[in-house]
């Protein structure tokens, strides 16, 4: 679809301002094409220069993180949070600590956040930081080291009612806790509601290590439901092995699917018996070791790939769960060459616009990140909720909550690409029912 005109020099404008940063332009090129029904049905949207406004983070904070490696030696690592907007809550979303992590995939990051909070329905703004830092084959002892000179900085810059950090690439409960302890001792304040992605031992909440995978499954769930289809019985390929695609892959074999591979930066296994999910838990939660590992220990049916694609591995259904740009054009035309009906994106924006393009022209249902992976942010909100009210809840409790919160953006994205014109594109209706309620709250704001 080609771009409205009144949001054309809009987008001119973003791309100029911010020369290189090339996930940025790609995020937001793809929301504000999908603006125009938007615009052209309610015009005040674009007054006061609110898309503008939506296009510019409120805040951002680029810091040095100097700490001291296992030898003694200083190093210098750069830490960023983005504060991108806060009309519905305090900024929230996560930290990523990944070599390729720079200020330009930080704002894609805390746009994306900034329209996803808001289909999840909870009062949260977005935002989204981290740093360039390495954690790979670094000790526990670095590691608490980094996360303690990283949080002496942010500390100052969040708080439960200003902006809320969680976990993403490379940043798990462990990173976590250390921050938490640090904020804890800087502030002299037991602030829990301050992070979230916590231990259960001290304020964490029952369900968000699995919500983002099993948020990611129900929502494909319900899409395929809404075609009288279901996972019974589908292979499924799913990209990653760490916290999203972990999950995703143990509620999908609970719903009856077969994993037929996964992957890690190194490459992919394929077992056509079924991946073995508990074998890949130990290796990537206890041991932190590599996924090449699996196949070697597996033998028989397991075989290793280092090169290609996780997408030449025929499927029904792709839930690709690593990392942006994971899942190009080629790839795309791959998996519909071997029959694929669905698509979930577990990442943040993982396909191409190229591969988006050809999964909506070849008729498969695609679910874009900022509605499918909602249930990881979802259920931070209900843990800052549990923490504000000093309480609880069973796993239960939290995940029917959570499944109730995947189903309502489902059928709210489902619904807004119906009233807009475009039923069945999901890409639509998350980007126009996301923008809805943030320039609702932005347009009672004032301009600020
Ligand atoms: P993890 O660090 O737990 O796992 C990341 C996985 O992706 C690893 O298997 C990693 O392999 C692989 N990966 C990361 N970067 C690359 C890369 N550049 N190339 C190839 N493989 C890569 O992170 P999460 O599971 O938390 O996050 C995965 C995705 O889900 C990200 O896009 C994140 O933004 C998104 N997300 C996460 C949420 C959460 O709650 N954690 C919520 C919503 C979205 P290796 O170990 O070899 O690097
Ligand atoms: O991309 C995401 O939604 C996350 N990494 C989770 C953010 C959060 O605050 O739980």
């Amino acid at each position: 679809m080609g771009i409205d005109e009144k949001l054309e020099p809009i987008l001119a404008e973003v791309l100029r301002r911010n020369p290189g940063e090339s996930e940025f332009h790609q995020a937001v090129t793809e929301v504000l094409h999908s603006l125009g029904p938007v615009i052209a049905k309610h015009p005040e949207y674009a007054d006061s220069a609110l898309i503008e406004r939506l296009c510019e983070p409120e805040r951002q904070i680029i810091f040095r993180v100097p700490w001291q490696d296992d030898a003694g030696k200083v190093q210098i690592a750069r830490g960023f949070r983005v504060q991108f907007n806060s009309a519905l809550g305090p900024y929230k979303g996560g930290l990523r600590f990944h070599p390729t992590v720079n200020l330009g995939i930080i704002k894609f990051l805390g746009f994306e956040q900034t329209f996803k909070n808001a289909l999840t329905g909870m009062p949260i703004g977005g935002g989204k930081g981290g740093s360039d830092f390495n954690p790979r084959g670094r000790s526990d002892a670095e590691v608490m080291r980094f996360c303690q000179s990283f949080m002496t900085e942010l500390h100052r810059h969040i708080g439960e009612y200003t902006d809320v950090p969680a976990g993403d690439i490379g940043v798990g409960g462990r990173e976590i806790g250390y921050m938490f302890g640090q904020y804890k001792r800087l502030t002299n304040r037991y602030e829990a509601g301050v992070l979230t992605g916590k231990g259960l031992a001290y304020g964490g909440s029952r369900a968000r290590t699995e919500a983002t995978g099993y948020g990611a499954s129900y929502f494909v769930n319900r899409m395929l439901g809404a075609r009288k289809q279901s996972f019974e019985g589908k292979r499924v390929v799913v990209s990653g092995s760490g916290n999203v695609a972990l999950y995703t892959m143990e509620k999908l074999i609970q719903f009856g699917a077969k994993i037929v591979a996964c992957s890690d930066s190194g490459g992919y296994v394929v077992d056509e018996n079924g991946i073995d999910l508990a074998l890949v838990k130990e290796l990537k939660e206890v041991r932190r070791s590599r996924i090449s590992e699996y196949a070697k220990m597996k033998g028989g049916s397991a075989r290793h790939v280092e090169r290609g694609s996780v997408w030449d591995v025929p499927c029904d259904v792709a839930m690709p769960s690593a990392t942006q740009n994971e899942l190009t054009g080629k790839d795309a035309r791959v998996l519909i060459k071997n029959g694929i009906v669905a698509v979930g994106e577990g990442a943040n924006m993982p396909s191409t616009p190229d591969a988006v393009r050809a999964f909506q022209e070849a008729g498969v249902l695609f679910a874009p990140g900022k509605a499918a992976n909602a249930g990881g942010v979802a259920t931070s909100a209900l843990e800052m909720q549990q923490n504000a009210s000093r309480d609880s809840w069973t796993f239960e409790q939290t995940e029917a909550r959570l499944a109730e919160i995947m189903k309502n953006i489902h059928d709210t994205c489902a619904r807004t690409a119906e009233e807009y014109g475009a039923p069945g594109d999901y890409v639509l209706g998350a980007n126009i029912a996301g923008f809805i309620r943030v320039a609702e709250a932005m347009r009672s704001l004032g301009v600020i």
